[in-house]
């Protein structure tokens, strides 16, 4: 059993509750959040430890992201999601990624605060060091393939992929699926997946309207969608309508990533779908932000991910969460930090359906802490926090200190 203490614990619950000069008590699950006295009483025994004033959090949440293209750093084409995506056709041999590669970007996540990771595993190639990493991981195996003549192949060697996966799986590693997008897999490979995921109540995550190009393509049929697809299909057609993709994950707990180009958030359900924001692959490759107003106004919940290297120059969350914040200007600036902050914890935990994300008794000990805040305008706590941040003092994945 341990007792911290610190200036300031963040909870990220309901009521965004913070704690000054106060204590958290753990053992395999949070215990209490109190002062001091009460808590040395209540737990005899005790290791105590005094972290003066630093402050402690959940453990952060990084939604997606894209360990297997970390390789990348110049040599993708950004300002343009059809010439970023031909630029990761050309360049798929030299994108491939070596182990100590993909180790040193879960590194710099992990040293940011980040406990809980949602891999989009494209190749199986990120498995072994994702499980071993101790984080919390939620790996999203993909499937895609838009010709319906390779669909059972496909889905064949998905379900391979997939079997590798789940020899992992124990408390903290949970495979999942992520079907591509909506330009890239045919529906009766998408049924197939969905299928499945029904079957074993696995969580789907998907890219959804990220670019103009693609909604244009699922809205007629036009755009730059078609050029690009003419490569691996002589005469390509939309697959779907925007509506009719939306509706196949209709009952199925979904993250939604990106949808930049989505204004009519008013069928996603509540507590089952949610949206996961990476402001910085955004505008790397596009020039439109996600809208929040018409998010929040519809009562979605939101998270956060860093997206891969392949997108953005860091997978630090407190990178991104920067970034997020220079994004939405239009926002009173403490509170969009509390929001964002909110999103990159207890909006994590909901869209991946797992007990942390917040801290209180009962709930994983999934925690972070970070130093430097000696002197601090506690009325903008969070904003100074988020702005500082470079790397969590310590981590605890399931009670267990990873930093
Ligand atoms: O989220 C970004 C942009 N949107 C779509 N895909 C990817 C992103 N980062 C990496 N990808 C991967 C995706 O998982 O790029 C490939 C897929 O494997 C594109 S399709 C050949
Ligand atoms: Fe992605």
């Amino acid at each position: 059993m341990q007792i911290l203490k610190a200036k300031f614990i963040i909870t990220c619950d309901e009521n965004f509750t913070i704690h000054k000069n106060a204590c958290i008590a753990f053992d395999d699950k949070i215990l209490s959040i109190g002062d001091e006295s009460e808590l040395k009483q209540r737990f005899k025994g005790a290791n105590f430890s005094d972290l003066g004033n630093c402050i402690i959090t959940p453990a952060l949440i990084n939604t997606h992201t894209h360990l297997e293209f970390s390789a990348n750093k110049t040599q993708l084409i950004y300002g343009d999601f059809i010439a970023w995506l031909g630029s990761i056709v050309e360049n798929g041999a030299k994108l491939a990624c070596d182990d100590e590669i993909m180790q040193s970007s879960l590194n710099s996540m992990l040293a940011s605060g980040v406990g809980t990771i949602g891999a989009i595993s494209s190749f199986g190639k990120d498995l072994k060091i994702l499980a071993n990493s101790q984080a919390r991981v939620v790996c999203f195996n993909e499937i895609l393939g838009s010709n319906e003549a390779y669909a059972e192949q496909n889905f064949k060697a998905f379900n391979e992929r997939f079997l590798q996966s789940s020899r992992y799986q124990n408390e903290r590693f949970a495979p999942a699926i992520s079907l591509h997008a909506p330009y890239s897999i045919h529906p009766k490979l998408a049924k197939m997946a969905i299928k499945f995921a029904k079957a074993k109540n696995l969580i789907i995550s998907t890219h959804f309207m990220e670019s103009l190009h693609e909604q244009r393509w699922l809205k007629n049929g036009s755009g730059k969608f078609r050029s690009h697809l003419k490569r691996f299909t002589p005469d390509p057609k939309p697959l779907y309508t925007k509506e009719g993709y939306f509706s196949m994950f209709s009952g199925v707990r979904t993250l939604f990533t990106h949808c930049v180009y989505e204004s009519d958030f008013s069928a996603f359900e509540s507590g089952l779908h949610s949206v996961t924001h990476c402001a910085s692959s955004n505008r790397l490759l596009g020039k439109r932000a996600l809208n929040l107003a018409k998010l929040k106004k519809a009562n979605v919940s939101l998270n956060i991910g860093t997206d891969g290297l392949s997108s953005n120059i860091s997978l630090n969350m407190f990178d991104e969460l920067r970034n997020v914040l220079f994004t939405h200007q239009t926002s009173e600036l403490n509170s969009m930090a509390k929001f964002i902050f909110l999103a990159a914890t207890k909006g994590g935990a909901q869209a991946l359906g797992l007990e942390n994300g917040v801290l209180k008794a009962g709930k994983l000990v999934d925690i972070a802490v970070f130093a430097g805040f000696d002197e601090i305008e506690e009325s903008a706590l969070v904003t100074q926090l988020i702005l500082h941040t470079k790397r969590a003092l310590r981590l605890y994945v399931g009670g267990q200190r990873l930093i």
